[in-house]
């Protein structure tokens, strides 16, 4: 039988936290025959209601799940851990400065890449999925320094689900039969999804997204800003922002992360820029990646068109002055 694998959640109870520990704790995450422990981090004033989700999760009685840590305290939260999944941050809240937001955030990211590095597994994998998570991603890589920077990501990967939700409804074909789409940049409304290399598979084999849909124009506008704006539609619609979709892409992120792609096939993930593209280096910025072994690789070699440089430099440049900010925030 296989060792049981460290999962550790923050603000695991949340709404996303909700959603996402069942999964994991079915295997949804690490595969149906992958023993986890789940250790999940709130602060006090969720103690309470943390609790309560562990409660539950005994009440489910599932078999892979080999135990459960729920506590307040990080480095109790940290020991051990595999696989991080940084899902508590500071929202929101109306009337509130950006830089505020992004204060707060800092801080918490800080302090919890310090009990990471300290007390976390040898070649732990983290995934940010608190807001602002490209640059929350950043300032844990760099109060992680002996994390390798390959291990912390944050996640895209539910705009780049969005975004073949959207060409699957479009062109009423399997969302599984749609393929390599890709999310660039930021996780927020800046993002560039871009279908120039995407495909469909059909009986006469993969077809390029372009020549199904056959409307460049919709292409361009306003399937893109769908899938930027996606977040805020959820929000409307439910009163509350994206949790099963959130958790459900977490899992797809650490599972292909973890078990690979299939062959042929790319995800988009933040990860830390080595120029490709010519991102600059230095920030966290989604791209469409393979993994193998455990590593995630850039896809190299795509067209860039004029029209999609723009975009790639538009987010890039937000991130650029998220990135400042945060600094601006640590003096
Ligand atoms: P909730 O407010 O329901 O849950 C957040 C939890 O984090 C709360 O239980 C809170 O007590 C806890 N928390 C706060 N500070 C903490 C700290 N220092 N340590 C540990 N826990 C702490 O938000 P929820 O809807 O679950 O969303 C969580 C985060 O995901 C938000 O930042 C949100 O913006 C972000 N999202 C990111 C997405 C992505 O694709 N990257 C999509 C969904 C979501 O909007």
């Amino acid at each position: 039988a296989k060792e049981p694998v460290r999962v550790l959640v923050t603000g695991a109870a949340g709404q996303i936290g909700y959603a996402l520990v069942p999964m994991i704790a079915r295997g949804v995450m690490l595969g149906p025959d992958q023993p986890v422990i789940l250790h999940m981090l709130d602060i006090p004033p969720a103690a309470e209601a943390l609790n309560g989700v562990k409660m539950e999760l005994v009440d489910a009685a599932f078999p892979l799940l080999k135990g459960v840590v729920a506590t307040t305290d990080v480095v109790e939260a940290c020991t051990g851990v595999n696989i991080a999944v940084m899902v508590g941050g500071f929202p929101r809240k109306e009337g509130m400065e950006r830089k505020d937001v992004m204060s707060k955030n800092v801080s918490i990211y800080k302090s919890q890449a310090s009990a990471l590095e300290k007390h976390a597994a040898a070649n732990c994998k983290v995934l940010v999925v608190a807001n602002p998570a490209n640059t929350n991603a950043l300032i844990l890589k760099e109060f992680a320094p002996s994390i390798p920077e390959k291990n912390i990501t944050c996640l895209t990967r539910l705009d780049h689900n969005r975004a073949l939700g959207q060409i699957s409804e479009r062109l009423n074909v399997q969302v599984s039969d749609v393929k390599n789409v890709i999310i660039w940049g930021n996780h927020s409304s800046t993002q560039y999804p871009d279908v120039n290399h995407a495909t469909v598979k059909t009986p006469a084999g993969e077809k390029p997204v372009r020549e199904l849909v056959k409307d460049d124009a919709w292409l361009n506008a306003e399937f893109i800003a769908t899938v930027q704006q996606r977040g805020a539609a959820i929000i409307k619609a439910r009163k509350l922002s994206s949790a099963l979709s959130a958790a459900s892409s977490a899992c797809d992120h650490i599972r292909d992360w973890v078990l690979g792609t299939p062959e042929g096939t790319w995800v988009s993930m933040g990860v830390y820029s080595d120029g490709s593209y010519n991102v600059p280096s230095g920030l966290i910025y989604s791209f469409p990646v393979t993994c193998q072994n455990g590593e995630w690789k850039i896809v190299q070699g795509l067209s860039i068109d004029e029209f999609s440089r723009k975009k790639l430099d538009l987010t890039a440049d937000e991130l650029s002055e998220e990135k400042a900010l945060a600094y601006s925030c640590l003096t």
